[in-house]
C-alpha cells in the first residue's frame, strides 16, 4: 500500500500517481481563468461564485486571503481584480460544505489522524467550537462560554507565562494581530512566533541592519517603472500571479527582467494576461531576458560577484555611496580579490552569464530586486540578503522611483501582523509605548520563535499552545520530531475556518475555536465590523466581508482574542486600563488604539477609512534617511558560501505547487510544472538521475542525515526528470518537512533552512518507519560544533 503522508492510507488519492506532461510555456491565460472559476463554483455554486468574486481586492469589498501581492489604486482596478489562486483562496474558504458536529461525531481523532491534508481541508468549515476531552475519542461541540473558560482556566493554572505560547499566521488581521499580542503581553510573555518565523525573517534582520528598517522599499508604481528588475528565488507565477501584470507592465514600457532560480518556472518566461484579447489568446509576453540557472544556495556568490564587477567597471553611484552608506572601503577590498571559481561552483553558472547580467545592472539607472522563500530558507539567507542590499546601495537605487528592494511577502497580512506587534523580539519604543497606552509594563525578555518553541515543546516547557490561523504541525521543520512534541501540551487552542493536520495531533486536551473568513459578514453588537490588513509595499487598507456567514456560531478573530483575554485577565495586570469587551465588539476601540501605539499609524481610523487606505512611512524609501546606528545605510561584507552535497547526494529544496496554499492541499496538480495527479515526487536533473542510477517511475524513500548521525525519512517517492540545476532537486512542502532537521536553521534569523536539505535516495521500503514511541530522532539545542558531512558544507 502506497502511503501519502506520514503513513497515512488515503482513499482519496494515491499520491504517487504523477503523471508527467509537458511543462507549460506560459502562465495563466484562458486556462487560468478556466480553472478559478470551476474551482470557485465547485465549492461555492454559482450565485455565491458571482457575488464573492465580484468584491475580491475591491475598494469597498475584502482583500484576497492569497498571497501579499498590493493592489493598484483604487481608479485603477478592473472588474475582476484577482487571479486563478485568489479565486481558489476565496473558494476555499467560502465553500458550502460543513465540517459540523455531525462530522466530527462521525470521525474519531484517531481515524482523521489518518487522513491526508487535502481530505481533511476538503471537508469544509467548522461550524462550532470543538473540544477533544481528556481521554476522548472525538471531538464534541462545546458552548463559546465553556471553550473559553477552559481557556482561562488553564491559563491561570500555569507556573509561569511563559509556559503559554501563541503562534500567529499571516492571515490574521491586524485588529486580530494587534489584540492577540497585547494579550500575550498582558499575560506575561513575548512568546509570539508566527509563520513569519519560517518565512521572511531572514529578510526582516537583514534590512533591518542594513537600511534600518525590515520591509521592502518599493511600490507597484516602482515595478512598472524600472529599466531592471531582478527575481530571485520567487515563483511568481504560481505564488504571486498577479506580479506578472506588473512585470508585463515593466516589459511593455521597455523594462528587463532577469530570473534567477534553479528552476525555469513557467511564470517568469512567459505571461498571457487574461484582462487582454492578446493574453486570451495565448499571444503573451515574454518576460525574463535572462535566465540564471543557479545551484541552491549560489545567490550570495552571485550578488557578491555582480557587486565586484559594478566596482571593477566603474558603475558605481559614488554620490550615492558617499552620502548615504558606510563600510564601502572594506567592501571594496573584499571584492578586489574576489575567487572566480567559488563563485562558478556556488552558483553551477558561467562567468559570461554574470557578466551579461552585470552590464544589464551598469547600464540600468532604475532596478528593482524581488526575492522570496529560495533566498530567505537557506543557512546563509540573512548573509544573502544583505548582499543583494549592497548590489541596490552600489548604484543607489533606493529612494528613488523605479528602484528599490522588494521582498515580496507571502500571507496576505504577514506583513501587518509584525507591524501590529507580533514579534517574540518587542522593540523597545513599542513596549514603551504599550506601557504608556495600557498602563502596564510588558515583559521584555525575548520570547521563542517557531523553531524555539518546537524546542521547548520538546524538552516539555510548552503547556498550552494557541494557535491564531495557520497550521503549526504541518508547516514547521522536522515533522517527526514536532509532531511528537506536541503531544505533550495540557491544551492546545487552535483558531481555525477548516480541519488540519493541527487539530489531529492534540496533547490532553485539545479546543477549536472556529472563526469567521474575510469573505464573511462579522456583525457583532455594535454593527457591522471591517478589518485592516497590510500588503507587501507597506499600504494599509480596510476590508469587509459581506458573505452569510458558514454557521451562526462563528465569531470575528478580534472578538474570540479579546474574550479569552477578558476571561483569564479581568482587570489584569494591576493597574492596567485595557477594555477587552470593548475592543470585542468595537473594532474601531482597537484601530483606536492601535493609532496610540504602533508607529506610523496615527489617525489609524480615518486613514484606512479613505479609499484604498494609507502607505505606511518608510524612512530609506521616503526620504533616503536610514535608522541604523551609523545613520547610514550598510554596506556589509560577507564572506562566500558554496553550499555543496556529499558524493552520492543531492541538494533538496521544498517548494510549492501550483494546487496548494501552504499546507492547504488544493488537489495534486502542478499544471505549470507538468506534473499531475500527485504529490510525492522529487525533481531531479536527468544526468543527476544517470549518476545516482535513480529508475523514472521506480519509488524511493528520500533520507536526510543530520550532524548526530540521526536520519529522517520521507517513503515512497518518485523521482521525475526535470530541468533543475545540477546537483540540485526539489519537492513539495508539506510533505517533505519530515526530512528537514530542526537545527537546520539560518544563522541569525533561525528561519528553518527548508531550501537546502542534504538527501540521498533509498529504495523503497529499505528505511524503517518512525515510531512515534520510541522517542524524538534530535535532541533539542545539540552542540553542533562537531559537523559532519550531512549538512550542506559551507566553504569559505
Ligand atoms: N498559490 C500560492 N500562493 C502563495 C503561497 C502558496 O502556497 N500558494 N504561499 C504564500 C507564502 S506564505 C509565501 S512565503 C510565498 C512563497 O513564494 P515563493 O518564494 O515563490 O515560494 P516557493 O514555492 O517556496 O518557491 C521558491 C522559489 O525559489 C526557487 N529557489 C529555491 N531555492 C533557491 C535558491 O537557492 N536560489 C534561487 N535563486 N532560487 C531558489 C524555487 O525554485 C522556487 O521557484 O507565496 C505566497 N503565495
Ligand atoms: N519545508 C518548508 N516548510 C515551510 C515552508 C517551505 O517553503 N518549506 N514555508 C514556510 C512559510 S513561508 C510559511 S508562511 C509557513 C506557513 O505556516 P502557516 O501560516 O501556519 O500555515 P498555513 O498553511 O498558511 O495555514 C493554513 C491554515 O489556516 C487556517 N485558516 C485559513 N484561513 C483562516 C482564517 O481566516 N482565520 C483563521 N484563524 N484560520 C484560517 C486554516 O485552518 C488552514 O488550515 O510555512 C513554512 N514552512
Ligand atoms: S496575486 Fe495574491 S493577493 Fe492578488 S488575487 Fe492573486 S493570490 Fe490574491
Ligand atoms: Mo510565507
Amino acid at each position: 500500500m502506497l502511503e501519502p503522508w506520514r503513513g497515512a492510507p488515503d482513499d482519496d488519492v494515491v499520491a504517487t500517481d504523477v503523471d508527467v506532461h509537458r511543462r507549460r510555456h506560459a502562465a495563466a491565460g484562458v486556462e487560468a481563468v478556466a480553472v478559478s472559476v470551476n474551482r470557485a463554483a465547485g465549492q461555492m455554486g454559482p450565485a455565491r461564485t458571482l457575488n464573492t468574486l465580484r468584491r475580491l481586492n475591491q475598494a469597498d469589498g475584502f482583500d484576497c486571503m492569497g498571497c501579499a501581492w498590493p493592489d493598484p489604486d483604487p481608479e485603477h482596478r478592473s472588474f475582476a481584480e484577482f487571479c486563478e489562486n485568489g479565486a481558489k483562496a476565496v473558494a476555499e474558504e467560502a465553500t458550502k460544505r460543513k465540517a459540523d458536529p455531525a462530522f466530527f461525531a462521525e470521525h474519531s481523532v484517531a481515524e482523521l489522524a489518518t487522513w491526508s491534508d487535502f481530505r481533511l481541508g476538503q471537508q469544509g468549515r467548522i461550524t462550532e467550537p470543538m473540544l477533544l476531552r481528556e481521554g476522548g475519542t472525538h471531538y464534541e461541540p462545546v458552548t463559546w462560554e465553556e471553550a473559553v473558560r477552559l481557556v482561562a482556566d488553564t491559563l491561570n493554572g500555569l507556573d509561569s507565562p511563559d509556559e503559554a505560547v501563541f503562534y500567529t499566521s499571516g492571515r490574521a488581521s491586524n485588529e486580530a494581530a494587534f489584540t492577540f499580542q497585547l494579550f500575550a503581553r498582558a499575560f506575561g510573555t513575548n512568546n509570539l512566533p508566527d509563520c513569519s518565523n519560517m518565512c521572511h525573517e531572514s529578510t526582516s534582520v537583514a534590512l533591518a541592519e542594513s537600511i534600518g528598517i525590515g520591509k521592502g522599499s518599493v511600490s507597484l508604481q516602482d515595478i512598472h517603472d524600472a529599466e531592471l528588475v531582478i527575481i530571485a528565488g520567487q515563483n511568481p507565477g504560481t505564488n504571486h500571479p498577479r506580479m506578472l501584470s506588473a512585470l508585463e507592465k515593466c516589459v511593455q514600457g521597455g523594462g528587463r527582467i532577469v530570473a534567477v532560480n534553479p528552476l525555469p518556472e513557467t511564470g517568469l518566461m512567459k505571461f498571457d494576461n487574461p484582462q487582454t484579447v492578446k493574453g486570451l489568446t495565448g499571444v503573451g509576453t515574454d518576460l525574463a531576458s535572462e535566465f540564471l540557472p543557479i545551484r541552491l544556495g549560489g545567490d550570495l556568490a552571485l550578488f557578491q560577484a555582480l557587486g565586484a564587477l559594478l566596482v571593477e567597471n566603474g558603475a558605481v553611484d559614488t554620490d550615492f555611496v558617499d552620502r548615504h552608506t558606510t563600510g564601502f572601503e572594506s567592501y571594496k577590498e573584499h571584492v578586489k580579490d574576489l575567487d572566480w571559481d567559488d563563485v562558478l561552483r556556488a552558483t553551477g553558472l558561467e562567468r559570461a552569464q554574470i557578466e551579461r547580467v552585470a552590464d544589464l545592472l551598469a547600464a540600468s539607472s532604475r532596478t528593482v530586486f524581488c526575492w522570496a522563500m529560495g533566498v530567505t530558507q537557506h543557512r546563509h539567507a540573512v548573509a544573502t540578503i544583505k548582499e543583494i542590499t549592497n548590489v541596490a546601495l552600489l548604484q543607489g537605487n533606493i529612494g528613488k522611483p523605479g528602484a528599490g528592494l522588494c521582498p515580496v511577502r507571502g500571507h496576505s497580512n504577514v506583513q501587518g501582523d509584525r507591524t501590529m506587534g507580533v514579534w517574540e523580539k518587542l522593540p523597545a519604543h513599542f513596549g514603551d509605548r504599550i506601557r504608556a497606552e495600557f498602563g502596564f509594563e510588558p515583559p521584555r525578555e525575548r520570547g521563542h520563535d517557531v523553531v524555539n518553541t518546537v524546542r521547548a515543546l520538546v524538552e516539555g516547557k510548552v503547556k498550552v499552545l494557541m494557535g491564531l490561523g495557520g497550521n503549526f504541525a504541518a508547516a514547521t521543520p522536522d515533522s517527526d520530531v514536532t509532531h511528537e512534541a506536541m503531544r505533550s501540551v495540557d491544551l492546545g487552542i487552535q483558531v481555525s475556518t477548516k480541519p488540519n493536520r493541527t487539530h489531529m495531533l492534540p496533547g490532553r486536551q485539545m479546543l477549536i475555536l472556529p472563526c469567521l473568513g474575510r469573505t464573511e459578514k462579522d456583525l457583532t453588537t455594535a454593527g457591522w465590523q471591517g478589518v485592516t490588513v497590510e500588503d507587501s509595499m507597506s499600504e494599509v487598507h480596510l476590508s469587509v466581508g459581506r458573505n452569510e456567514p458558514a454557521s451562526a456560531h462563528l465569531h470575528g478573530e478580534p472578538w474570540i482574542v479579546c474574550r479569552i483575554a477578558e476571561a483569564t485577565l479581568g482587570d489584569r495586570p494591576s493597574g492596567s486600563r485595557i477594555d477587552w469587551a470593548a475592543m470585542a465588539e468595537d473594532y474601531t476601540r482597537i484601530r483606536h488604539h492601535i493609532g496610540n501605539v504602533v508607529p506610523g499609524c496615527d489617525a489609524y481610523q480615518d486613514k484606512v477609512m479613505r479609499p484604498g487606505g494609507f502607505t505606511l512611512p518608510h524612512p530609506p524609501r521616503d526620504t533616503r534617511t536610514f535608522e541604523t546606528p551609523s545613520g547610514k545605510a550598510q554596506i556589509a561584507v560577507n564572506p562566500i558560501a558554496v553550499l555543496t552535497a556529499p558524493e552520492g547526494h543531492l541538494l533538496l529544496q521544498t517548494l510549492r505547487s501550483h494546487d496548494q496554499f501552504n499546507t492547504t492541499i488544493y488537489g495534486h496538480d502542478d499544471r505549470y510544472r507538468g506534473l499531475a495527479g500527485g504529490r510525492q515526487v522529487v525533481m531531479v536533473h536527468p544526468e543527476d538521475m544517470s549518476a545516482l542510477g535513480l529508475q523514472e517511475g521506480e519509488l524511493y524513500d528520500v533520507v536526510s542525515g543530520w550532524t548526530d548521525g540521526s536520519e529522517r525519512v520521507a517513503h515512497g517517492y518518485k523521482v521525475v526528470p526535470y530541468p533543475t540545476a545540477r546537483g540540485c532537486a526539489a519537492a513539495y512542502y508539506p510533505e517533505c518537512n519530515v526530512l528537514v532537521p530542526l537545527d537546520h536553521v539560518a544563522e541569525g534569523s533561525n528561519c528553518p533552512a527548508s531550501k537546502s536539505v542534504v538527501v540521498r535516495f533509498a529504495p523503497h521500503g529499505s528505511c524503517e518507519r518512525h515510531d512515534a514511541e520510541a522517542g524524538s530522532r534530535v535532541k533539542a539545542g545539540e552542540d553542533q560544533g562537531n559537523r559532519s558531512d550531512v549538512e550542506p558544507v559551507h566553504l569559505s
